[in-house]
C-alpha cells in the first residue's frame, strides 16, 4: 500500500541518485581498464548482473520522469534532491571528468526545472582540476539553480585533504552552499581484504573509505580555514557520529606527542567540527536508535532524511521513521526544514 503524505510535514529525500544512459555506457566501458578493483566490482556488477537488484537498479536510476516519481508518490516522498550517481565523473580522466560534468549538471537542472516542486539537486564537478571544479559549481549553483555540490570520495586514489584541491572548499563556503561527501568503493591501494571479503561495497567499504576521507578533510584543518563551510554525509555519517569521544581523545594525545609531521594541531576538537560544520544524512538507515543518537550528540538541527533511492527503496524504512518516538517539531525538522534551510529549497 502506498504510503500517504504527512499532513505535518513534507518527506524530502537528500541523497538520490541519477544516471544519464551515455554516462551508464561510458561506466560499462571503463570496467577492467582503470586498474581500479573497486570500481570494476561496483559497475561490473550493475552493468551486467542478470540478479533482479541490478535490473532495478539499472533501470530507475536512468529516469526522471514518470517511474521516478510514482515510486516517489509510493513511498511518499514529496522532493528528491538528485546527484550523479557514484562514482560520478571521478573515474574518468580530469578533462573527461570536466566535460561530464558540465554535462550531467545541465541534464539534471533540466529535470529540476520541468517538476520543481518534486526535484532539487546537487552538482557534479571533477575534482582533478580544482579551478574547473570551483568555475563548474558557481556556474551550476548561480546559473542553474543547484543546491550544492557532491563529490564521491576518493578520486583515483586522491583526497580532498591536499590543499591542492582546497579551491572547491572554498568555493562552496563562498556560495554558502553545502558539500556533500558522498560513498564510492575503497581505492586500489586499500580496497584488497574488502573484496577478497565481499565487503568493498555499500555494506561497509563506502562506510570505511567515506568516514576516513571525512575525517582526513577534519584533520587537515580545512575548518579552520573555511570556518563558515558545511560538508554533508550521508549514512547517518558513516560511522563517526559514534568514533566522536575516541577521535577526540586519540587525536588530542596524538597531536600534542608531535609524532606525525601531517597532524597539526587544530583550533576545535573533531567533535566540534561534526557538530558545527558538519550535517548528517540518514540515507541507508532506517534505525530509529541510530538517528536518535545522532540527534541527541549532533543536535536536531544537523540530522536530515535521505533515502538513497534506487539502492535502498523501501517504505518499511519510510514507515519505520516516520513513527520514530521523538517530538513531532524535531520530525519535521529531520523530514524537511532541515533539508529546506541547509539546500534553501
Ligand atoms: C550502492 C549504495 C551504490 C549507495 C551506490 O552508488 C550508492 C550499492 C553506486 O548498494 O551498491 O550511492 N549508497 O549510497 O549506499
Ligand atoms: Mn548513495
Amino acid at each position: 500500500m502506498a504510503i500517504a503524505k504527512n499532513p505535518d510535514y513534507k518527506r524530502i529525500a537528500t541523497e538520490e541518485a541519477w544516471a544519464p544512459t551515455h554516462i551508464i555506457e561510458r561506466f560499462q566501458k571503463l570496467v577492467g581498464t582503470i586498474g581500479d578493483p573497486g570500481f570494476d566490482s561496483l559497475w561490473g556488477f550493475y552493468s551486467t548482473s542478470p540478479s533482479q537488484r541490478a535490473q532495478q537498479v539499472f533501470a530507475r536510476l536512468q529516469d526522471l520522469g514518470e517511474r521516478r516519481l510514482a515510486d516517489m508518490d509510493a513511498c511518499g516522498i514529496d522532493v528528491a534532491v538528485l546527484s550523479l550517481t557514484s562514482p560520478g565523473v571521478q573515474c574518468f580522466d580530469a578533462a573527461t571528468a570536466t566535460s561530464l560534468a558540465r554535462v550531467a549538471n545541465d541534464e539534471l537542472a533540466e529535470a529540476c526545472r520541468q517538476r520543481p516542486d518534486r526535484f532539487a539537486a546537487v552538482a557534479s564537478f571533477g575534482p582533478l582540476e580544482p579551478a574547473n571544479a570551483a568555475k563548474e559549481i558557481e556556474r551550476a549553483v548561480s546559473q542553474l539553480g543547484m543546491k550544492g555540490a557532491i563529490f564521491n570520495s576518493h578520486t583515483h586514489g586522491q583526497y580532498l585533504s591536499d590543499p591542492k584541491f582546497w579551491d572547491i572548499f572554498a568555493v562552496c563556503e563562498q556560495l554558502q552552499v553545502p558539500l556533500y561527501l558522498h560513498p564510492q568503493t575503497p581505492p586500489p591501494a586499500m580496497i584488497k581484504p574488502f573484496l577478497e571479503a565481499g565487503l568493498d561495497g555499500a555494506v561497509f567499504g563506502f562506510g570505511v573509505e567515506t568516514g576516513l576521507h571525512m575525517l582526513r578533510i577534519l584533520t587537515s584543518g580545512v575548518f579552520d580555514r573555511f570556518p563558515k563551510l558545511q560538508m554533508c554525509i550521508g549514512h547517518m555519517g558513516e560511522a563517526l557520529p559514534y568514533w566522536m569521544y575516541r577521535l577526540d581523545y586519540m587525536h588530542g594525545v596524538t597531536v600534542r606527542s608531535k609524532r606525525y609531521e601531517c597532524l597539526q594541531p587544530l583550533q576545535r576538537r573533531i567533535s566540534d567540527y561534526l557538530k558545527e560544520n558538519v550535517y548528517v544524512t540518514s540515507s541507508g538507515y532506517g534505525w530509529e536508535p541510530a538517528i536518535r543518537f545522532a540527534q541527541q550528540e549532533l543536535g536536531v538541527d544537523r540530522v536530515l532524511y535521505a533515502m538513497d533511492y534506487p539502492y535502498e527503496y523501501e517504505a518499511d524504512e519510510v514507515r519505520a521513521l516516520d513513527s520514530m518516538n521523538i517530538p513531532l517539531a524535531d520530525k519535521k525538522k529531520f523530514f524537511q526544514t532541515n533539508a529546506e534551510r541547509i539546500f534553501r529549497l
